[in-house]
C-alpha cells in the first residue's frame, strides 16, 4: 500500500466550471483516485480555486464589487460544480485563505533569504488618470508579435506569445481608456535562470512522464529559461513578505501552485492526519494543456528551490472544442457543467468525456456525438446486457444466481475473459490510459451480449436448463465484475448495478474477482440507462447556435430594438424587397431554412428561423422584406447573408404582395 497525493489544477474563480475543465483535468484526477483507493493506496485528492490575477480584479471593477465578492461567489459556484460532478476531493479550498497566505508568504521568503528571488529596477506601464501601474489584463494593445488587436498586458491570445506589456503597441488602459506611460518600478524576480540543468534533468530521466508533457517541456527548454518576474503594482493579491514593501503582490501564478500545498495542510488541520507523508510517497498533478509550461517548469524550479521532492508525475489532459470550434465563453459558445447537469445524468458527462478520446489528444464535444454514445454504448450494449441478465434471473431462477455445471467451450472460454478483465482495466487506469480501460469494459460487454445471444438462454431453459444456468451464471458474474470496474468511471451507476445485484456498495477493486455465491437472491431489476431523443439532440444544438446568434447580433449592436436609433442608423439598414427563389430544410435543425432570395441587382443566401411556421413549398415565390447589408456569418455551418423580416412571436414574415422586388424600404 502507497500514500499518492493527487492534485487538479486551481480553477479561476472568475466563471464556473465547463466541460473542457472536467475532460482535461478533474474526470481523470477522480478516476485515478477513486482506483486507487479501491486497490487500497491511500489517496490524499486536493484541489482549491485560484482566487488572485488581474481578471478577477478587473471583472471587480466592472461590476462595481469587491474582487473577494467575485471570488466567493464563484468559489461557491465551482465547488458546487465539481461536487456535482462526483469529484471526490478530500479538501477543496481556496487561494484567499488564511493558510495560504501563509504558507506563500514564507515560501517567498524563504527564496529570497537563499538570494534564489533578487530585486531589480524595470520599466512599466503606468496609467497617470487611474494613478496606478497596469499589470497584466489592465491594459490592451496590439500585439508586438503578431499585430493583432486586443492583446493584454501578458499575454496575446491570438498567436499565444507571452509578452511584456511595455511592448504593445497603442496600449490602452482598460478601466479609463487612457494611454499609459512608462514609468519605473522595483520588481522581484525568481532565479528560473539557474535551474535549467536540473529541470533537464528530471524531464530527460523521468520515462513514465507522458509524452506531451515531455515534448512540450523539452521544447521550452531548449529556447533556454529566463528568470521570471515574481511580482505585481496591485492590491488583489497576497503581499511581497518584504518590510518596506508597500502596494506589491506575489504574481499570481507565483503562488498559486502552493495551493496544493496549502489545501492540503488545511485537511491536515482537520484530520490530524501528515500530508508530507502522501508527498513523500508519490506525487501526481493532474493539468490541462495549457499550463504544462507552468507545472513542468515554473514549479519544479520552485520546489528544487525550497529543497522538496519534484512529482512522481504530470498528466495534462488537452483540449476540448465543441461542435468543432474552439470554446467561447464571450460568445456563449460553451456548454457549462451546471446547465448540463440539469439535464443529465453526471455519470453520462463522466462516461462521454472519457470514452470520448485519449486524454493526450485534443478532442470535440458534439451533441450527436454524445447522443449516439449514450444510446449505442451505454444503452444498447451495456445497459441491455445488464438488464436482459437480470430479468432473465429474475424470471426463470427465480432472482438467485444459478449453480453451473460441466461448462463447455464456449463457456471456458467467456468465464476466462471475465477473469482477465479486472488487471486488464486495473493495468490501463494506472497508466493513466483511462479512456482505453474505459473501453475494455464495453467491449466485455458486447462480448456478454454475443455470449448471451449463442447460448439462446430463453430457448435452453426448456430443452437444455443446465446450458441455461451455466450462461445465466457467467453473465451474473460478468455484470458483477462490470459494475466493480465501473466504479472509478461512473460511481452513480456502479452503485445502482451493485443495488440491484444485492451486493455490499463500496467494493474494492479485487473484490471484481471474488465470485458469486450459488442462490445469491438479486433484487429487482430497473432499466439502467435511458434513451435520448433525436428531437433532444435537436434542441440542444439549437439552443447553442442560437446563444452564438444572440452573441453576435448584441456585438454588431443589432440587439437595439428598444433604444431610440437615429435616423442615421435606421439608414445605414438596407432593406429591400426580395423574392425567395428556393428554400430548402437545414440537416440537423427543426428550425432553420435555407433561402435563396432575389433582390434584383443580386441574388443572396440566408438561413431564416422560419421553419417552424412554413414549410420550403410555402415559401418559394414569396416576397420578403429583407436586409441585405448585414454583415455575414454562419449558421449552422450554412453561410447567411442577410435577414429576412418577421414578427418575433408568432414567425410571421413581412410579406410585401403590392412592392416591387429590389425596392428600398425607407
Ligand atoms: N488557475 C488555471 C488555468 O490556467 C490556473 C491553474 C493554476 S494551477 C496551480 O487553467
Ligand atoms: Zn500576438
Amino acid at each position: 500500500m502507497k500514500k499518492i497525493f493527487i492534485s487538479c489544477a486551481l480553477p479561476y474563480a472568475n466563471g464556473p466550471c465547463h466541460l473542457g475543465h472536467l475532460r482535461s483535468t478533474y474526470i481523470p484526477a477522480d478516476i485515478y483516485a477513486r482506483y486507487n483507493r479501491m486497490v487500497g493506496n491511500d489517496v490524499l485528492l486536493v484541489s482549491a480555486s485560484d482566487e488572485h490575477g488581474t481578471p478577477i480584479a478587473v471583472k471587480a471593477d466592472n461590476e462595481g464589487k469587491t474582487p473577494m465578492e467575485i471570488a466567493t461567489r464563484y468559489h461557491n459556484i465551482i465547488a458546487n460544480d465539481l461536487k456535482s460532478c462526483d469529484i471526490s476531493f478530500d479538501n477543496f479550498s481556496r487561494t484567499t485563505d488564511k493558510i495560504h497566505y501563509e504558507i506563500s508568504q514564507n515560501f517567498f521568503l524563504d527564496l529570497y533569504n537563499k538570494d534564489l528571488i533578487y530585486e531589480k529596477e524595470i520599466q512599466q506601464l503606468y496609467c497617470e488618470d487611474c494613478k496606478k501601474f497596469l499589470p497584466d489584463r489592465y491594459v490592451e494593445g496590439i500585439c508586438n508579435h503578431c499585430k493583432s488587436e486586443g492583446a493584454r498586458g501578458d499575454h496575446c491570445e491570438s498567436c499565444g506569445r507571452h509578452l511584456d506589456a511595455v511592448d504593445l503597441i497603442e496600449p490602452q488602459c482598460l478601466t479609463c481608456g487612457a494611454t499609459p506611460v512608462i514609468k519605473k518600478s522595483n520588481h522581484y524576480f525568481f532565479r528560473l535562470s539557474s535551474f535549467q540543468e536540473a529541470i533537464e534533468e528530471y524531464i530527460n530521466s523521468n520515462e513514465d512522464m507522458p509524452a506531451n508533457v515531455r515534448n512540450y517541456a523539452k521544447n521550452w527548454l531548449k529556447e533556454g529559461l529566463k528568470d521570471w518576474i515574481l511580482s505585481r503594482d496591485m492590491d488583489w493579491g497576497i503581499p511581497i513578505p518584504l518590510e518596506g514593501v508597500t502596494g506589491k503582490i506575489i504574481y499570481v501564478w507565483g503562488e498559486a501552485f502552493l495551493g496544493y500545498i496549502s489545501s492540503a495542510s488545511q485537511w491536515s488541520k482537520h484530520t490530524g492526519e501528515k500530508w508530507e507523508d502522501y508527498w513523500k510517497d508519490e506525487t501526481i498533478h493532474f493539468i490541462g494543456k495549457d499550463i504544462i509550461y507552468h507545472h513542468a517548469i515554473f514549479w519544479t524550479s520552485f520546489l528544487k528551490a525550497y529543497g522538496c521532492k519534484l512529482p512522481t508525475n504530470i498528466i495534462a489532459g488537452e483540449y476540448l472544442s465543441l461542435e468543432g470550434r474552439k470554446m467561447s465563453t464571450s460568445k456563449g459558445w460553451v456548454i457549462w457543467v451546471e446547465d448540463f447537469l440539469n439535464s443529465y445524468d453526471c455519470d453520462l458527462l463522466r462516461y462521454y468525456l472519457t470514452v470520448n478520446a485519449p486524454l493526450n489528444k485534443d478532442t470535440d464535444f458534439s451533441w450527436d456525438d454524445f447522443g449516439r454514445r449514450v444510446n449505442d454504448e451505454l444503452a444498447d450494449v451495456l445497459g441491455n446486457f445488464l438488464h436482459r441478465t437480470f430479468t432473465f434471473t429474475q424470471k426463470f431462477f427465480d432472482s438467485a444466481i444459478p449453480e453451473y455445471k460441466n461448462l463447455n467451450d464456449d463457456d471456458m472460454k467467456f468465464y476466462g475473459q471475465i477473469q482477465d478483465i479486472p488487471d486488464n482495466v486495473g493495468g490501463l487506469i494506472s497508466e493513466f490510459k483511462f479512456r482505453e480501460g474505459l473501453v475494455q469494459i464495453i467491449k466485455i460487454a458486447k462480448e456478454g451480449n454475443k455470449y448471451f445471444n449463442d447460448q439462446e438462454p430463453w430457448k435452453a431453459i426448456k430443452e437444455d436448463p443446465e446450458r441455461a444456468a451455466n450462461c445465466l451464471y457467467l453473465c451474473n458474474e460478468l455484470s458483477k465484475t462490470i459494475a466493480i470496474l465501473l466504479k472509478p468511471y461512473i460511481p452513480q451507476t456502479s452503485e445502482k448495478i451493485l443495488n440491484i445485484m444485492n451486493l455490499a456498495i463500496d467494493p474494492n477493486w479485487d473484490d471484481s474477482k471474488v465470485s458469486l455465491e450459488i442462490g445469491h437472491n438479486i433484487n429487482k431489476p430497473e432499466p439502467l440507462f435511458k434513451k435520448i431523443e433525436d428531437e433532444t439532440i435537436e434542441e440542444e444544438k439549437e439552443k447553442l447556435y442560437k446563444n452564438l446568434e444572440t452573441e453576435e447580433k448584441q456585438e454588431s449592436g443589432e440587439d437595439t430594438m428598444s433604444d431610440i436609433i437615429t435616423i442615421d442608423d435606421f439608414g445605414k439598414m438596407d432593406i429591400r424587397i426580395g423574392n425567395i427563389l428556393e428554400a430548402e430544410a437545414i440537416d440537423g435543425s427543426k428550425k432553420l431554412l435555407k433561402l435563396k432570395i432575389d433582390v434584383k441587382e443580386k441574388e443572396i443566401q440566408v438561413v431564416a428561423g422560419v421553419a417552424e411556421k412554413y414549410s420550403p413549398e410555402d415559401l418559394i415565390n414569396k416576397k420578403v422584406a429583407v436586409l441585405v447589408n448585414l454583415k455575414p456569418a454562419k449558421l449552422f455551418g450554412v453561410k447567411s447573408e442577410g435577414m429576412i423580416l418577421a414578427t418575433s412571436d408568432s414567425v410571421a414574415l413581412l410579406s410585401p404582395d403590392e412592392c416591387e422586388i429590389g425596392e428600398r424600404i425607407r
